[in-house]
């Protein structure tokens, strides 16, 4: 079964695959073609194969675990699912009670099992394969995207979401007839007897095929890095929607229409290029992508900061920029990396907007019930644009009334469009599941938005200038620290070996310690710890000795002495202090144990400078401990569950 490969089937095939994770996918397929039985159809000249690499949530990663999912052992109908079933453990009792016996210990199982209940009890004969899906998918609860796939229906494709992302590539050598796919919102008439109105399908003749060459190729997939080689043509589908391809012919139904329901999904055309996901020459795509943080950063400033007359202009805030000021205060909330982002510039966007700015893990906001107020501003930070935790809290804002703000890195991600309004941080595909490019992004793209906020206030322009010269210098100060890497890599030899790393620091660096202390633990499986230095003396102080490595982060901005102070009081319990300061700091530099000396920027924007080197000793310490750095396990790089 051709799963990722574009180039190895005949001229009038046409196929439809399921995938996250390009590379591993291919062989994961293979291998449950082989052992699942999955057949291709022949009819009509269709090849049809699904796989998902998926992430263990119920049941251990093992075969009889992983997907497809079969109704029975004559795979009457499989499925493939990334999300989470929320329900499950009732649909299971209920078929166990029907004698359906289960072989896995996901929540998936359900699914084909239910599909094939409904099927064999069907009160109709004709029933059509999407309206078969549209009464499972009623049964379920909890977060899905689903491709199903049944011998009672050969060559035909159904594929539905609710809270997981989805999206169709189209390929063809031939230029589209539309761009826009209108709705059908009569699924439950898609019988076999009821065909769907011709001008509601994409067909083959409808691209204009000349002579012989009729291929087309339909892919279904939660990220479009994954289909990225084979074709810039995407449909982002919406929840709910149901995409069905019956003989080659795609159609998307909806069971009903509500008020504001755009009637069509459009075809786009993604500007990410193949070579942006290829690893080049470099060992993992975490390492390519910190290596790519000059041209992002530059990216992310792009056609928005004029530095001439020191201005920031975020196209996509424009017009809602007097709404943001008359604001009660500014929410930042994300997951991971992206809340580091938020802590990393609160205190900035605090001076330059003179509002009270909370910053707010998406998971625990949602676990307090958070009160939120309808002249509260809601940022959502998030590289994916796909993070469970983080869309629910953009639900849970928008039914409270707030203005929610976009800060994410994919276009068309759920987030980016159910936000009103955003910034797209362009910092290009991001494959490792270590995020680093993202966070500085990110960090760069709040910055400006705390430039654009304060562009009228007289008191602020020395500072606004002083940042906005310093946005300029910043890609070529990276690069600076990125030729640290060697004298890096020589300092994850020293500390490969060791099972814990703590890192310290205070103020501006605080993000720093939280981001450096998560990169090490998610990619080198070491225990590592970010410690606000002023926190020292209440605990963490207890964890120094002479064995302990422990990375102080000293820079010479306001929390300078009182970085100091925390060194010293490290070299004081034999601790050997790994000194990240500023270039030719001799006072920090003599109490170091080790020193990484990085060049000076504006306080605000130093944090960039120093997540760089543990960005980089991360990746040097994972390599050396021999972990796939790309690949951490238990992680996956969009977390589309709670
Ligand atoms: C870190 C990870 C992770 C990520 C969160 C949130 O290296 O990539 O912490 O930042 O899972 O993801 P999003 O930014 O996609 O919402």
């Amino acid at each position: 079964m051709a799963v990722d490969d574009g180039n190895d089937t005949d001229q009038k095939t046409r196929y439809i695959c399921l995938f996250r994770n390009r590379g591993k996918v291919k062989a994961l397929a293979e291998k449950l073609y082989e052992q699942k039985c999955l057949d291709l159809d022949k009819e009509f000249e269709i090849h049809f194969g699904i796989a998902h690499t998926r992430w263990a949530t119920h049941g251990v990663p093992n075969e009889v675990n992983s997907h497809p999912h079969r109704s029975d052992k004559s795979n009457e109908f499989v499925v493939v699912h990334n999300g989470i079933i929320t329900n499950y453990k009732d649909l299971r009792k209920f078929l166990e009670s029907k004698n359906y016996v289960f072989e896995s210990e996901t929540d998936t199982e359900v699914i084909p099992k239910l599909t094939k209940y409904l099927y064999d009890n069907r009160e109709n004969e004709d029933i059509g394969f999407s309206a078969l899906v549209e009464r499972v998918v009623q049964q379920l609860e909890g977060a899905f995207a689903l491709v199903f796939k049944s011998r009672h229906f050969p060559g035909e494709a159904v594929a539905t979401r609710r809270g997981s992302p989805l999206l169709i590539g189209i390929r063809s050598k031939n230029r589209l007839f539309t761009d826009q796919i209108p709705i059908l919102y009569q699924a439950h008439k898609n019988n076999k007897n009821d065909p769907i109105s011709k001008a509601h399908k994409i067909e083959h003749e409808d691209f204009k095929f000349p002579g012989e060459d009729k291929t087309v190729e339909f892919y279904f997939a939660s990220d479009a890095s994954a289909i990225i080689e084979h074709t810039n043509k995407v449909i982002f589908l919406e929840d709910d929607d149901i995409a069905a391809v019956v003989d080659g012919c795609l159609s998307i139904h909806r069971a009903e229409r509500s008020v504001g329901d755009s009637a069509s999904r459009t075809i786009h055309t993604l500007q990410i290029e193949l070579q942006q996901i290829m690893k080049g020459n470099f060992k993992a795509f975490m390492q390519k992508e910190i290596f790519e943080q000059p041209e992002s950063i530059v990216n992310t400033l792009r056609g928005r900061v004029n530095f001439t007359n020191s201005t920031v202009m975020l196209g996509g805030l424009r017009d809602h920029v007097k709404e943001i000021k008359r604001c009660r205060r500014l929410l930042l909330i994300g997951c991971g990396t992206s809340y580091h982002a938020a802590v990393a510039t609160r205190q900035i966007l605090e001076e330059l907007t003179e509002l009270p700015v909370m910053v707010e893990l998406a998971s625990d906001f949602l676990d307090r019930s958070t009160p939120v107020f309808r002249d509260d501003v809601c940022f959502f930070i998030s590289q994916s644009g796909e993070t469970a935790d983080s869309l629910m809290a953009l639900r849970y804002c928008k039914d409270r009334g707030a203005l929610t703000v976009g800060i994410t890195n994919t276009v068309g991600s759920s987030i980016s469009r159910e936000t009103d309004c955003g910034i797209h941080i362009n910092a290009g595909p991001e494959i490792g599941v270590a995020s680093t490019k993202a966070y500085t992004s990110q960090f760069v793209s709040l910055i400006m938005f705390g430039l654009m906020m304060s562009e009228d206030r007289i008191s602020m322009q020395e500072r606004r200038k002083d940042i906005i010269a310093g946005l300029q210098f910043l890609p070529d100060l990276i690069k600076e620290v990125l030729s640290l890497d060697e004298k890096i890599q020589q300092l994850a030899q020293e500390l490969f070996q060791h099972k814990s790393l703590l890192v310290m620091g205070r103020g501006y660096h605080y993000a720093t310690c939280l981001e450096g202390a998560l990169k090490i633990k998610e990619i080198t499986y070491m225990h590592s710890e970010g410690i606000l230095a002023g926190e020292l003396k209440h605990g963490p102080l207890a964890l120094v000795d002479k064995l302990m490595p422990v990375i102080m982060i000293v820079m010479k901005d306001s929390c300078y002495t009182k970085c100091q102070n925390a060194m010293q009081q490290v070299a004081a319990r034999q601790g050997r202090p790994i000194v990240l300061c500023a270039k030719n700091d001799e006072e920090s530099t003599k109490f170091a144990y080790r020193t990484i000396e990085v060049p000076h920027s504006v306080d605000c924007l130093q944090g960039i400078l120093t997540v760089i080197p543990l960005q980089l000793l991360s990746f040097h310490l994972a390599v050396l401990r021999g972990y796939d750095v790309d690949f951490p396990r238990n992680l996956a790089k969009s977390v589309t569950v709670e």
